[in-house]
């Protein structure tokens, strides 16, 4: 079985770097077979689960690049001595650079190993993409990817920008401002800000009335209390003279 995972990055030579993780994942057929125990003969249709990202068949969604663009391909193939795999790119190609540098549509992986493929994506149309190991592309090794035209990738963007345009400006149309989580007609703005002012002065008006309260009482008392230790003290002076 195989994994796709496919990411966006920026490189500083390539504008638009994508990429694509092959991974054969036989580890989960494998542990199956050992968990029958060794007496037990090795269930071949295990090995016949070969997909790619857990995909058979082209089920696989998302791998679409537009034409033009440079895109990269991580592949990484796991398993045992039979899981070789032979990844086949239709109508497109890459330098493969090995001393020298030769065009190819073909990656031989070899279990546990890992390869980058960069192209740069120039047919239109959607292409097929599967393992060259006959038994694997019978057995669903294969999935589809696609190249946006100019064209077509231009449309989108505008259809894209035309539907944010189109969704900004009803919104101004609507005339309603989001405010404190509702949504509140423009025109009952001031209303709104001038209630929530009055509010606030309010709120502001008792706190320092009752702060004032609060403080007059505190004075009242330490008065009273300075004026019986007066008191107090007099009493003791005349007691004494006396
Ligand atoms: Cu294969």
């Amino acid at each position: 079985m195989w994994k796709i995972d496919w990411k966006t990055t920026n490189r500083a030579d390539i504008r638009t770097f994508r990429k694509l993780l092959l991974l054969s994942e036989m580890v989960g057929a494998n542990l199956r077979t050992v968990s029958m125990g060794s007496q037990n003969k090795r269930d071949k249709t295990l090995y016949s689960l070969t997909a790619i990202n857990g995909k058979l068949y082209a089920n696989l969604k998302g791998l679409t690049m537009y034409q033009g663009e440079r895109v990269a391909w991580y592949m990484l193939a796991m398993g045992q001595d039979i899981d070789l795999h032979t990844v086949h790119f239709h109508a497109e190609s890459f330098l493969y650079r090995n001393g020298e540098s030769y065009r190819a549509d073909v990656v031989d992986l070899f279990p546990g190993t890992f390869e980058v493929v960069e192209m740069v994506a120039s047919n239109p149309g959607t292409w097929l993409l599967h393992c060259h190991v006959a038994d694997h592309v019978h057995a669903g090794m294969e999935t589809l990817f696609t190249v946006l035209s100019q064209r077509e990738h231009l449309s989108i963007i505008t259809t894209i920008t035309n539907e944010i345009g189109k969704a900004v400006s009803r919104d101004f149309r609507e005339d309603n401002v989001r405010m404190l989580g509702m949504q509140v007609p423009v025109k009952d703005i001031e209303m709104l800000a001038s209630v929530l002012i009055a509010t606030g002065v309010v709120l502001l008006l008792i706190v320092l009335v009752l702060g004032g309260v609060v403080w007059y009482q505190h004075r009242q008392k330490k008065l009273r209390r300075n004026r019986r230790s007066i008191l107090d003290d007099s009493f003791k002076l005349l007691s004494l003279k006396n």
